[in-house]
């Protein structure tokens, strides 16, 4: 109905330009090449897509340390191709999301290598504190490894970053810098741009007095901070409100309790928030890197808590697989016989619920992780520096690479499959990092001569949401939430009820639930369940009037 925002019908598709497509052999990909592309996502029925940084960046975490916010980097194109791809998504009823890293800035943005000199009034754009050649400020740790503080002899002080060395923190607490910030938000909205996703945006206030952490590696002090929700309003009023911009936060480490109010549905902050608490569900006792297997009744847990803590009050942004993160197929699903099945049984829990769903680049091909088997195969910051670390301690590099193999962020970062072509039609160059070897197999080309491909699949879920306002409206109840396998909801809106019904394992599980039953809206096998029973991976729909 006209009188919803888009977004909250809407689905959105997360690009991640470097791996999408290449048009100049460079490689990598490019802005050009998802003009190319636009096509195809038109038929795949998307409201927007939001491309991950393409700004002038040393790529020392691919373009999450940017050097110029208004500056596209040569290797993705021009400000001109961005303003033509603009055009031609717009032309075809898509809107642009653009990634916002306002927590951080490159060490080689201008900003940071004039606040280097104590004198400048750029000194005060970042968090420069005293301590000595070997003593840090304090003890928080960077998520990236080792400390969160750089020493630079130079001035003789360090500075945070929470992330690479590369990547100094902003500070927030300093009116130019959100001056600025919000500057860069209204040159974007003025090419076009129809949202923002705001990377790590929880993080920008930091306690001021810096403790120590003795519990932990510091987050808590930095984490939904005490004057976030204050930054946020103002850049909501100044800014997001008066430019009717879409902004989706990524809240590291959140709450509830806070997400109610970052993504509240007046608008007062956010449109809507990420959280990561479902992913972290294959991390025992919150440690990424450990094999483990994915605890599916936490993993209901956490969901029908946000949804039941957000419904009403706030807007969830829901997600499986991002460039963080490993592909989901892989993950919670199966890589063998039962592969297009799960991934069909994934996206049918997800975009049941309440919020509005994002599509990684490729998991609408069902595409799974490379298992990557040497550490030259790597590229992520964060994974080659946790296996560096490690093997310095003396760990043997096959346990590690097994770990990589399963959790590393590379695994959702190799290049869209196109095609069986060379390079899967991403490239005619050196791709920056290898396919995944069963391309020719897995591919926009071959799913789009299949009518049972996960493609089709996802196009027809997308129609959906826009057809069944029960979907954007309804509450939601977990039917069966200590099963282990099973995943049993349901979402009521006026009279209406469906019932969503999926079976995470490849055994056939029985279930026992009077009057879930109802007109068969939509399954991922060709009939429906037999004698109470769902095969593995099956997943219904029943929507009872
Ligand atoms: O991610 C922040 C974040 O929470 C993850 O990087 C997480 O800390 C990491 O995967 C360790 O588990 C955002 C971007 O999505 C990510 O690509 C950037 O590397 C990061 O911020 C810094 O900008």
């Amino acid at each position: 109905s006209t009188s919803l925002p888009w977004w909250q019908n809407g689905v959105i598709y997360q690009i991640y330009p470097k791996s999408f497509q290449d048009s100049t052999g460079s490689g990598t990909g490019d802005l050009v090449g998802i003009i190319r592309r636009l096509d195809y996502l038109q038929q795949l029925g998307v409201d927007a897509i939001w491309l991950t940084p393409v700004y002038l960046s040393p790529q020392v975490d691919n373009g999450y340390d940017v050097a110029d916010y208004c500056a596209i980097d040569p290797a993705y194109g021009t400000l001109d191709d961005f303003i033509a791809l603009v055009d031609a998504a717009h032309q075809r009823n898509i809107r642009i999301v653009m990634d916002m890293v306002f927590n951080h800035t490159s060490t080689q943005h201008r900003w940071f290598t004039e606040s280097q000199n104590p004198q400048s009034p750029y000194r005060q754009y970042y968090v420069w504190r005293d301590g000595e050649a070997d003593v840090p400020p304090n003890n928080w740790h960077s998520k990236f490894g080792g400390n969160a503080w750089q020493w630079h002899a130079e001035s003789g002080q360090y500075y945070l970053h929470l992330f690479a060395h590369e990547q100094a923190d902003l500070n927030w607490e300093h009116p130019p810098v959100r001056q600025e910030l919000k500057e860069i938000c209204e040159f974007w909205s003025n090419i076009g741009v129809d949202g923002l996703r705001l990377d790590v945006i929880n993080l920008v206030s930091k306690q001021q007095d810096f403790p120590n952490d003795d519990q932990g590696d510091g987050r808590r002090f930095y984490t939904d901070g005490p004057r976030i929700h204050e930054f946020l309003q103002e850049m909501s009023r100044d800014v997001f409100k008066p430019l009717g911009l879409m902004t989706v936060g990524e809240m590291s480490s959140t709450r509830l309790e806070h997400c109610r109010r970052y993504g509240a549905l007046d608008g007062s902050e956010l449109s809507m928030t990420f959280n990561f608490h479902h992913l972290k569900v294959d991390y025992p006792g919150g440690q990424k890197w450990t094999l483990a297997k994915p605890d599916y009744v936490e993993l209901k847990k956490i969901f029908n808590q946000w949804q039941q803590g957000m419904h009403g009050h706030a807007w969830n942004a829901l997600f499986w697989c991002n460039h963080d993160q490993p592909r989901i197929v892989s993950r919670f699903g199966d890589e063998g016989i039962y592969r297009v099945k799960a991934a069909k049984m994934l996206a049918m829990v997800l975009h049941g619920m309440q919020g509005t769903p994002y599509i990684y680049q490729g998991e609408e091909l069902g595409m799974t992780n490379p298992g990557f088997k040497d550490i030259k195969q790597y590229r992520d910051v964060e994974s080659l520096n946790m296996f560096a670390e490690r093997w310095a301690l003396g760990q043997d590099s096959k346990p590690l690479l097994d770990i990589l193999a399963s959790k590393s962020r590379d695994n959702g970062r190799t290049p869209m499959q196109w095609d069986d072509t060379e390079n899967a039609g991403f490239t005619q160059g050196e791709p920056w990092i290898e396919l995944c070897a069963n391309y020719p197999i897995i591919n926009a080309a071959e799913a789009l001569e299949d009518i049972d491909s996960v493609f089709y699949f996802y196009q027809r879920l997308i129609t959906l949401r826009k057809k069944q306002p029960l979907l954007t409206h309804g509450d939601y109840v977990d039917l069966l939430p200590e099963h282990q396998a099973l995943w049993c909801y349901q979402r009521r809106w006026q009279s209406q009820q469906l019932s969503v019904l999926a079976n995470l394992s490849n055994e056939p599980q029985f279930f026992d639930l009077p009057d879930v039953k109802g007109s068969l809206l939509l399954s991922n096998y060709p009939n429906k369940p037999q004698d109470n029973v769902l095969r593995p991976f099956e997943a219904v729909y029943w929507l009872h009037n």
